[in-house]
């Protein structure tokens, strides 16, 4: 069976419990059932994980290239939280390791402060979601899922 990683960063943790307003009232713990359910009805195994470190992040990014390179792997969905706007350890991990991420974003980051229009992932992103809430998880699966089908 084909496999996907659902990978999460800083303080997404919270999700569900603060901020409901900008983030909604899913927690991270419905997000990740919602993602290997989704997986189920693909027939693709969802693997999830969240992390507060860079470095973590970057080293679940370099275990997704083995399986990428022997097409076990379709990818990673990847909200790398407010990684995305400082981290080029992350954009370089990506690029590096060859893996094809979707970048996804619960909240409409161009609607927000400016210094959440910039992201460092994007140009090394097979796609981006953003602003469609914690659907953009279960978007970002199916696009992995069709673009390994082309
Ligand atoms: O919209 C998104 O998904 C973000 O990646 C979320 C990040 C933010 O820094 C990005 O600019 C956009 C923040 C994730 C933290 O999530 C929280 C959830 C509840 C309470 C506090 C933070």
């Amino acid at each position: 069976m084909k496999s996907i990683l659902v990978l999460n960063g800083p303080n997404l943790n919270l999700l569900g419990i603060r901020e409901p307003e900008q983030y909604g009232s899913t927690t991270l713990a419905d997000v990740e059932a919602l993602c290997i359910e989704e997986g189920k009805r693909l027939g693709i195994e969802v693997s999830c994980l969240q992390s507060n470190h860079e470095g973590e992040l970057v080293e679940a990014i370099h275990g997704a290239r083995e399986g990428v390179l022997n097409g076990s792997c379709l990818g990673v969905v990847f909200n790398a939280g407010a990684y995305t706007h400082t981290s080029i350890a992350l954009h370089d991990a990506i690029k590096g390791a060859e893996v094809p991420v979707i970048e996804v974003h619960i909240s409409n980051v161009h609607a927000r402060e400016s210094f959440r229009h910039h992201s460092y992932l994007s140009p090394a992103a097979a796609g981006i979601i953003v602003g469609l809430g914690v659907d953009g998880y279960l978007l970002g699966i199916n696009a992995l899922v069709r673009r390994a089908g082309k």
